[in-house]
């Protein structure tokens, strides 16, 4: 996935140094999506002309190559938009590790162009996955392709269209050139044709518009327009060019009276005069509450077009089933919870943050005293959703051990039959889904292609669709029936941490109200509540290891090339969770064994020298782990072992271990997993490795 970001200032005097700025700071904020390469798009000297930085590798080198350009950045604009790009490539070869920042030399670079001069300039999150039709369409028009990614056909069919048809409005073009486009995006256009004005459309990938005005807004909402005329393809318009048919026709401004409604009202003034007004446009909102708290999200398919000082949102379609209106918010997310804080790491600040994220999580849900859930978000489905035949969590990465990890737990209490599925290897079996099913999505950032893709797919087939997330506004909050958000706050390191925590947390309560009904379980869902209430203190108690854990990691994992984890029962997701984390950030193999499978084949890898880590916290599994702890010793080997305060079975000075307190035993996977994510930040920074940014990875994942 890539971060997008645009700033347009109208009649808000700004230089050039300022506009740069701004779009620099969105970029790093959205840096976490995508660190491939990094590009911006900002209006030149000379009126027709656009100025286009790219550079591969993060923000700051991209900031370095502005600063050594010796642009004058003391060029002030009245008006102005400017757009701009931080990647996580999809398509095209690797960045190397240098090139030129010639704009059209190379497919490694985001920001598109649709010809040397830049006449139209896009940035894109998603993937066209007619690209490679849409290419064959613009060769056969004599376009010449410089890269090899998706994106850039936009622009060339902006500038293909544009052609045929100069007098063209910028929204009737970006409608012809976004019903052509198949795939998922995000994604933002300007043109020196349309000087001061950017088109930001959305489907699929997320897209948050941001609105400062000096003067209160008349109204907090915008209007959508829809129109089904003005709108042509590609292919019509290279027929229709080809029989030399007028231009208007095809292209014409559309019907008003095909209008839904007519104004942006919300930006007028008394007298019907644009006021002035500055926009910042952004796959996320943390990049935009540092600049104003309103914000409008997109929906998809809708098409947005900034131009003198308001905002328009238009639709292909009339008749879509969605709102006539897009509310503007305000988001009361703070910069500071953006901010690393006194950690070096967001990672850091995240795994830290815990003890206050599970809270936030259960806030105004979990009442301990009077041992009852409430969580508003379900109440209206959740008797159908007792009544289901089946529940099927789906998930990708840490939030599908998330599922795992609570399997038990609503199988136990709900006693309604539970699978948990990989969101992709749902979809590539095609698995059967009913109308009589429930199925939950569960999804940090609420954008993963796969899980929302898996989402649609059982819209259609009926089921009744529950969202677990954090993004509020994201795709998968929107799309499902009901759900419940994890209110863990932003989540910037690229390694979920808290928001597994939270996901747990969220679902062990999901499973304690679809269980209130159940006399016989009233004893076991008290016990449950009782131990939620302890958690956060009980985290606490376990970042006291911090220390320890770091010298724990430099005395035994330095220089190690592979890592078994093992666990069993509900410690098994614990396992693989922390798998997870050491491979993703430490890039150390790490591999998650269930115990009561060792023996048969894993067990030929144990030997004095492989470095394995053990849970074996109390549980009712608990002999049975033992079994796997002595298959290892007696094979020489010498776990570091995960265990309860005090276990008198690990009580010899010999045995290394790391000490959580006890918990329910449903919840100790929560207290378990903190000394493993642990690990795995001590591991990375011991190597000095980036954290926040491992390679080749991004933190939410568009594409499938
Ligand atoms: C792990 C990662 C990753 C993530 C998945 C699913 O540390 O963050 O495995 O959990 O990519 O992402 P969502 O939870 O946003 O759907
Ligand atoms: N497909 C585009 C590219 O390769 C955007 C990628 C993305 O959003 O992840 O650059």
């Amino acid at each position: 996935m890539c971060g997008i970001f645009g700033y347009i200032n109208y009649l808000v005097e700004k230089d050039r140094k300022f506009i740069v700025d701004t779009l620099l700071n969105g970029l790093s904020r959205l840096e976490y999506r995508g660190y491939d390469s990094a590009g911006m798009a900002v209006d030149g000297n000379k009126k027709n002309e656009v100025f286009a930085f790219k550079e591969v590798g993060k923000v700051a080198k991209l900031k370095e190559l502005i600063e050594q350009s010796a642009t004058d950045m003391t060029k002030t604009f009245e008006s102005h938009a400017g757009i701009s790009h931080t990647r996580w490539a999809t398509h095209g070869t690797p960045p190397p590790s240098e090139l030129p920042p010639s704009p059209n030399s190379t497919d490694s670079i985001l920001i598109h162009s649709s010809d040397p001069l830049w006449e139209f300039s896009v940035v894109h999150n998603g993937i066209i996955t007619n690209y490679k039709e849409l290419k064959a369409l613009l060769e056969t028009k004599g376009f010449r392709f410089e890269t090899e990614t998706d994106t850039e056909c936009i622009a060339k069919l902006a500038k293909y269209l544009y052609d045929q048809h100069p007098d063209i409005e910028f929204t009737v073009l970006a409608k012809a050139v976004i019903k052509e486009l198949e795939g998922a995006f995000g994604l933002l256009m300007k043109s020196v044709h349309y000087p001061h004005e950017v088109i930001a459309a959305r489907k699929g990938s997320p897209l948050v518009i941001g609105v400062k005005t000096s003067k209160k807004m008349k109204v907090d909402f915008v209007d959508v327009e829809y129109s089904e005329d003005g709108v042509l393809s590609a292919e019509q318009a290279s027929q229709n060019v080809a029989a030399k048919k007028s231009a208007t026709s095809l292209l014409a401004p559309p019907d008003k009276s095909l209008l839904h409604r007519s104004q942006s009202r919300a930006f007028l003034s008394d007298d019907g005069i644009p006021q002035p007004a500055e926009f910042f446009l952004s796959s996320d909102p943390s990049a935009i509450v540092e600049h104003t708290k309103k914000v409008l999200y997109l929906e998809d398919d809708d098409i947005a077009h900034i131009h003198e000082g308001q905002l328009n949102i238009h639709r292909l379609t009339k008749d879509d089933g969605t709102s006539n209106v897009r509310a503007i918010q305000t988001i009361e997310l703070e910069l500071q919870e953006i901010m690393k804080g006194k950690f070096d790491h967001f990672m850091q600040k995240e795994i830290f943050e815990q003890p206050e994220s599970v809270v936030n999580t259960m806030r105004g849900r979990l009442d301990v005293a009077n041992k009852r859930v409430t969580l508003g978000g379900l109440r209206q489905y959740i008797s159908t959703i007792r009544r289901c035949r089946r529940i099927i969590f789906i998930a990708c990465g840490t939030s599908y051990h998330s599922c795992m990890a609570v399997r038990g737990i609503f199988e136990e209490l709900t006693e309604i039959p539970i699978a948990v599925e990989l969101a992709s290897d749902f979809l590539d079996r095609q698995a059967p889904v009913f109308r009589d099913d429930t199925c939950v999505f569960v999804s940090q950032s609420g954008e993963t292609a796969d899980s929302l893709m898996a989402l649609r797919y059982c819209l259609e087939r009926g089921a009744l669709t529950v969202g677990v997330v954090n993004v509020v506004g994201s795709s998968i909050s929107l799309l499902t029936h009901c759900g419940v958000h994890i209110n863990a706050g932003p989540e910037i390191g690229v390694a979920s941490t808290k928001a597994y925590t939270s996901q747990f947390v969220a679902m062990v309560m999901f499973a304690l109200s679809l269980s209130e009904d159940r006399a016989s379980k009233q004893k076991r869902r008290e016990e449950i509540m009782e131990g939620l209430g302890q958690i956060s203190e009980q985290f606490k108690q376990i970042l006291k290891l911090n220390d320890p854990i770091k010298d724990l990691c430099a005395k035994f994992f330095k220089n190690q090339k592979s890592l078994l984890l093992l666990g069993r029962g509900a410690q098994f997701p614990t396992a693989l969770e922390g798998a997870l984390k050491i491979k993703e950030i430490s890039y150390l193999h790490c591999e998650a064994v269930m115990s009561g499978e060792l023996k048969h084949g894993v067990l030929a890898l144990v030997d004095e020298n492989l470095p394995i880590i053990m849970i074996l916290t109390r549980d009712s599994l608990f002999t049975k782990s033992l079994n796997a702890y002595q298959q290892v010793i007696a094979r020489g080997g010498r776990p570091i072992v995960i265990c309860n305060h005090d276990d008198p079975e690990f009580s010899s000075a010999l045995t290394e271990k790391i000490d959580v307190p006890k918990t329910v035993d449903c919840l100790q996977g929560l207290l378990n997993v903190i000394p493993l994510q642990l690990i795995s930040y001590w591991l990375a920074v011991g190597e000095g490795l980036n954290v926040d940014f491992p390679r080749n990875l991004a933190k939410s994942v568009t594409v499938e």
